[in-house]
């Protein structure tokens, strides 16, 4: 198949490319390497070294054989180059995580909370008409996320519920109530998708992923110059990530709050299994289809816990520290959400275990001295 990946140059993008590649499948990135810009802007640096887009392809092909084409292209503002390389690379299937993923960065002030917008639902609606424009066959697979819902006090469906009013019935979106301008982004983006899925008949899928976590995969450990871009930081390191850094450098756990709130998470391995079995099995022209993609749920003070035991096994002694909680969001909460559709394909879950806490534990550190200290504590309040 031909696969173009809208960036490829990120945490999940990179390491997207080389498993589909290593698959057998002619992949090809683009990336305006914002993220690398907006990281220099609040001053902060992934745990590894990761190397320029073009010397980890070029490692790639030498380890591989393969060769990963690369375009250097600003989706929300160029809509004319990307018409140009989707005529030229004619791809089968569109994967786009081409956005700005943190909701902290989104929280700091006006401008990022435009600029989050503009960049994520801007790029995707120039992603809809290239499609349209070009070829509209073409199966578009979008990393959403599991904060568009929220936290509501009903069983949260995957992306579509059946609602009954007024004794007429009806299938709707799920309602969303989500957490940040980031995650908000998102849910304009889910709008416009099922929009032009309903009127044009695209073809869409929507994976509503939960917070991801993990250093490595099988492709980025056979040589670090294929590193992925593992972020700590307060604003774009995940919760299980920060903890894992922060129990190498012997800093107090940074649980928010009560610790109780529950989100879904996933392996950075299931992540690339669960596009690939979206890409394998499209949706049809005309569905809006959203997958709820996370493989377990925990709430914050489980996970602390879950980091302190792997760490302590380690010989590194860890405190948990309940911070004051920078975020307006619900501490006690219920949450239960449904993610069977991609077990139902095929996803065998790696779980979230003692091995791979420490795992990752042991190559934070070997990278432990990279670890800039003042970047852990948030800085970003949601209300002033
Ligand atoms: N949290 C802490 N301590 C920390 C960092 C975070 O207690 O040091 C808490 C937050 O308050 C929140 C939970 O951990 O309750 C998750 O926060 P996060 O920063 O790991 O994840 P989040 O901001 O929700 O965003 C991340 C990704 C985003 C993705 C989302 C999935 O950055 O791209 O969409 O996870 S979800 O959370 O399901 O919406």
């Amino acid at each position: 198949m031909r696969i173009l990946i809208l960036g490829g140059d990120g945490y999940l993008g990179w390491p997207t490319a080389m498993y589909l590649s290593k698959r057998g499948h002619d992949v090809a990135v683009v990336d305006n390497m914002i993220k690398r810009f907006w990281e220099s802007e609040i001053g902060v640096e992934p745990l590894l070294h990761v190397r320029p887009f073009h010397l980890r392809a070029k490692r790639w092909l030498e380890q591989t054989g393969k060769h990963i084409e690369f375009f250097a292209c600003d989706i929300a503002n160029n809509h004319r180059h990307i018409y140009k390389i989707f005529e030229q690379f004619e791809p089968d299937t569109v994967i786009h995580y081409a956005e700005q993923p943190s909701a902290p960065f989104s929280m700091i002030d006006r401008e990022k909370c435009i600029s989050t917008q503009h960049n994520n639902v801007l790029g995707t609606l120039n992603i809809i008409f290239a499609i349209q424009h070009t070829n509209p066959n073409i199966h578009l697979i979008k990393l959403g996320t599991m904060g568009e819902y929220g936290t509501p006090n009903i069983d949260i469906e995957e992306g579509w519920m059946e609602l009954e009013h007024n004794g007429r019935k009806d299938r709707v979106l799920f309602p969303k109530k989500p957490h940040s301008f980031y995650h908000l982004s998102k849910v304009h983006d889910s709008a416009n998708l099922e929009f032009v899925c309903r009127v044009w008949g695209s073809r869409v899928t929507d994976l509503n992923q939960g917070v991801v976590y993990g250093i490595s995969t099988d492709e980025t450990d056979m040589d670090p110059e294929l590193n992925t871009s593992f972020h700590y930081d307060s604003v774009f390191g995940t919760v299980i990530n920060r903890f894992v850094v922060q129990a190498c450098r012997n800093i107090p756990l940074t649980v928010y709050g009560s610790g109780a709130q529950t989100r879904g998470y996933l392996n950075i391995r299931d992540t690339l299994r669960c596009v690939e079995l979206a890409t394998l099995n499209p949706a049809n022209c005309g569905e809006f289809r959203v997958f709820n993609q996370f493989t377990e749920q925990f709430n914050l003070n489980s996970l602390a816990e879950k980091v302190k035991d792997a760490a302590s096994g380690m010989g590194l002694k860890v405190k948990i520290n309940h911070v004051s909680n920078p975020r307006i969001e619900q501490e006690n909460h219920y949450y239960n959400a449904k993610h069977s559709a991609l077990l139902q394909l095929g996803l065998k879950p790696h779980l979230l275990t003692d091995d791979v806490l420490s795992n990752m534990i042991q190559i934070a550190l070997l990278n432990k001295d990279r670890v800039d200290e003042s970047k852990i504590m948030p800085t970003v309040k949601w209300k002033s």
